[in-house]
């Protein structure tokens, strides 16, 4: 089992230069602003300033990385879907989204943070794209499923497997709040890790 809690911060890459050397494996997440992304490494890591929660949006978007054991590290990629910003930012935004996709060698998996009450939107089919475009792993984290009552929560659930049906995607429910599904998606991620 990977100890999780061990993760240090490494470095932040705002040009595709500045990627931290790609030896080993990372696991990446990526998801809408406000999904709870930031909140869901920190319970992961159980490290509560690990990644900031609810910055002002539209800034500089960096790639975080952070090692959690000799040659093995967490990826947080920059939020997207924020409503007002500029479109140098955004374009900026995703040239180095898709430089990261395209040469990461040691990219394992993308563990995709959706809103349970939102559900899976445009630009999160886009990233699964682009992430099994390249033969990588990825599993979906249905956040804040402590605001969703148990029927609507599996409705949510059902649905999200439906749309990933042809894929090898999974996903499960999850809450910071609660605390459930952490075991569920440490496992997943310790798959991906550990795989020789
Ligand atoms: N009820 C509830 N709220 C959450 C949960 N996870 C995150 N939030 C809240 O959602 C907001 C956005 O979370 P954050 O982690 O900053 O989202 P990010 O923009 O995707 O990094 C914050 O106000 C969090 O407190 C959760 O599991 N349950
Ligand atoms: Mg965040």
């Amino acid at each position: 089992m990977t100890n999780y809690s061990n993760v240090r911060f490494l470095t932040s890459a705002a040009e595709a230069h500045q990627l931290t050397p790609d030896t080993g494996r990372e696991v990446a997440f990526a998801g809408r602003s406000n999904s709870g992304k930031s909140t869901a490494i920190n319970v992961i890591t159980q490290r509560s300033g690990l990644a900031r929660v609810s910055r002002t949006p539209g800034r500089t978007q960096l790639i975080n990385f952070f090692e959690i054991g000799p040659d093995r590290r967490l990826v947080d990629l920059p939020g997207y879907g924020y409503a007002k910003v500029p479109e140098r930012v955004r374009a900026q935004w995703l040239g180095l989204l898709q430089h990261y996709f395209n040469v990461r060698e040691s990219l394992v998996g993308l563990v995709l943070i959706v809103d349970s009450r939102r559900g899976l939107g445009e630009q999160d089919v886009a990233m699964l794209e682009w992430v099994l475009a390249r033969g990588r792993e990825a599993h979906i984290l249905l956040t804040k499923a402590d605001k969703l009552n148990r029927q609507d929560a599996s409705r949510v659930l059902r649905g999200t497997a439906e749309a990933c049906a042809d894929t090898a995607v999974t996903s499960q429910l999850f809450s910071s709040r609660s605390k459930q599904g952490i075991e569920e998606a440490r496992e997943v991620m310790d798959r991906w890790l550990s795989a020789a």
